[in-house]
C-alpha cells in the first residue's frame, strides 16, 4: 500500500492511448513531461497542492516508444516540490534519452547543481501558477537565474495570461534564455490577433531569448477532444510560424489536474501536423530547437 492516497477528483493517465497516425521525424523529443514518484520510493513534498497517482520514468519510457519518440526533457512537478530525487533517478535511467529541469531554492550548494548538472539538468522552472505553488519572491527567483546561468542553464516560467501584464518587466530582466510553458496559458476565446495574446506575442518578438512550448491544448481547449481542440490550433500555429526556431512541444505526461477529460496521448501527437504544416517546421519544433537547448553539451 503506498503511503499516499491521490486526490480524490484526481484522473489517472490514459491507460492504452492510440497510436498516432503523424509519425514523428527521428529524433523526435518530447521536450515536456513528467515523472510522480512512485510516491514510495520518493515521496511527495509535504507542502505540494495536489496529491497524483504514481507516475513512473519506466511508464514514461513505454509512451515514448509508443509514440514513436526518441528523447523526453522532464520537468520538476510543484507535488515534489525542490527534492529532485525522483527526477535525477530517471534521468541517471535514461541512457542520455532525458534531460531535466529542475526546481531549486536560492541556497542550493554548489555541489548539489553540479550533481544536477552530471545528471542531466539544463534548467529550473519558476511557477507563478497560484494553484499550484506559492511563487518564490523575485530577489530569491533573481539569485537563482544568475547562480544557474554560469552553468549555461535556462529558465522555465509557467503562468496564466491574466498575469503577464504585472509579470512581464520581471520576465524580460532574466538573464538567460526564458521558456515559456503552453503558450503562457492564453484564454482561447479571445482572438488570436488580439490585445491578450498580441502581449505574449510581443515578449517573444521583443526579447530574442524567449522561447515558447506550443504545448496543452488540452489544458486550453475550450471545445475538447471531441473537436480535436481545434479552437487552440490558431494560437499554436502563430506562435510556430513567428518563431519557428524557439518553439518546444511536449505531451505533458501524466497530465497534473486534469479535471474534465484525461487527454488520448496519441491524438495529441496527431495535432502537430495542424500546429507545424512543414516537414522543416516539424524537424525544428520536435528535433533541432530541443536538441540545440537540452543536449548541445
Ligand atoms: C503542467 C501543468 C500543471 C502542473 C504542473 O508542476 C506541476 O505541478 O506543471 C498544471 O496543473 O497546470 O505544466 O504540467
Amino acid at each position: 500500500m503506498s503511503q499516499f492516497t491521490k486526490d480524490p477528483d484526481w484522473l489517472d493517465w490514459h491507460p492504452a492511448p492510440r497510436k498516432p497516425s503523424f509519425v514523428v521525424p527521428d529524433g523526435a523529443v518530447d521536450a515536456h513531461c513528467h515523472v510522480f514518484g512512485p510516491g514510495d520510493q520518493f515521496p511527495f513534498a509535504p507542502q505540494r497542492k495536489y496529491t497524483p497517482c504514481d507516475a513512473s520514468k519506466d511508464q514514461l519510457w513505454s509512451l515514448r516508444d509508443h509514440l514513436g519518440f526518441s528523447r523526453n526533457v522532464i520537468v520538476q512537478a510543484t507535488c515534489h516540490g525542490a527534492d529532485n530525487r525522483a527526477l535525477v533517478d530517471a534521468l541517471n535511467s535514461s541512457n542520455d534519452t532525458a534531460r531535466g529541469v529542475a526546481t531549486i531554492t536560492q541556497d542550493i550548494s554548489d555541489e548539489d547543481l553540479t550533481e544536477l548538472h552530471n545528471a542531466g539538468v539544463r534548467g529550473v522552472r519558476f511557477n507563478f501558477v497560484k494553484r499550484l505553488v506559492d511563487a518564490l519572491p523575485f530577489d530569491s527567483l533573481e539569485t537563482i537565474a544568475h547562480r544557474i546561468k554560469d552553468l549555461g542553464w535556462h529558465i522555465v516560467i509557467y503562468f496564466e495570461a491574466q498575469d503577464l501584464p504585472e509579470l512581464y518587466d520581471f520576465f524580460t530582466s532574466l538573464p538567460t534564455t526564458v521558456v515559456v510553458d503552453h503558450m503562457g496559458r492564453p484564454d482561447v476565446s479571445k482572438p488570436v490577433d488580439g490585445e491578450d495574446f498580441g502581449l505574449f506575442l510581443k515578449l517573444l518578438s521583443e526579447n530574442e531569448n524567449f522561447w515558447s512550448k506550443v504545448s496543452c491544448p488540452e489544458r486550453l481547449s475550450l471545445i475538447g477532444p471531441s473537436q480535436d481542440y481545434s479552437d487552440v490550433i490558431p494560437f499554436a500555429r502563430k506562435v510556430v510560424e513567428s518563431f519557428p526556431d524557439r518553439v518546444l512541444w511536449g505531451t505533458d505526461w501524466p497530465h497534473p489536474n486534469m479535471k474534465g477529460h484525461m487527454p488520448d496521448d496519441g491524438q495529441l501527437v496527431d495535432i502537430i501536423p495542424h500546429i507545424a504544416v512543414t516537414e522543416e517546421l516539424q524537424h525544428k519544433l520536435l528535433v533541432a530547437n530541443p536538441m540545440r537547448l537540452y543536449w548541445s553539451d
